[in-house]
């Protein structure tokens, strides 16, 4: 049987997996759609963050919003994309967590949402924390102490 032995593990700081900010793709309060939705085809995430001008997080925007916000009768009105603002279509609140979490807090939310923003505490958004870069740690965990 596969266990999860160290406490220690699932103690651990979040802030050690994280995506640094600088490094998410993410657009700006007031943004429009067509912008939106030209940082989400060049960068292939199907989702990404929306912050204010002091890197605060507001909100989250992705494809499936800005299509569905541009749906007409028999028609996708692509024409309405530069009129249509980010902040308008985000939804929110967002799954974030706290950078001074732990590992089993990330692993208990992203069951449910495949990335999570971290914030600190001024609501300033310092990065997110993968599905992906959790189950790689797991997976290491896992392999390293069932040998
Ligand atoms: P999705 O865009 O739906 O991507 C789902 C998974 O597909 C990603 O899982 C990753 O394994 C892969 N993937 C998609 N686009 C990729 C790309 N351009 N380069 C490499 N791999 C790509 P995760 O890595 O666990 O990411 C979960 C979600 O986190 C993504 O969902 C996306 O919404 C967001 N995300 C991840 N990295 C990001 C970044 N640098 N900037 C903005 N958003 C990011």
């Amino acid at each position: 049987m596969i266990s999860v032995t160290s406490r220690d593990f699932l103690d651990m700081q979040i802030e050690e997996f994280i995506i640094s900010s600088e490094k998410v793709a993410h657009v700006q309060m007031g943004n429009s759609a067509e912008h939106a939705l030209l940082v989400l085809t060049k960068t292939g995430y199907s989702s990404i963050p929306v912050l204010d001008s002091k890197y605060r997080l507001k909100g989250l925007v992705s494809t499936q919003r800005i299509t569905d916000a541009i749906l007409g009768l028999d028609h996708i009105e692509y024409e309405r994309l530069p009129d249509l603002k980010v902040d308008l279509l985000m939804q929110s609140p967002v799954p974030s967590i706290h950078i001074n979490e732990k590992f089993k807090k990330g692993l208990d939310l992203l069951i449910n949402h495949p990335f999570l923003c971290v914030v600190d505490d001024e609501e300033t958004f310092v990065g997110i924390l993968t599905r992906r870069v959790v189950l790689k740690q797991l997976k290491k965990h896992i392999y390293q102490n069932n040998q």
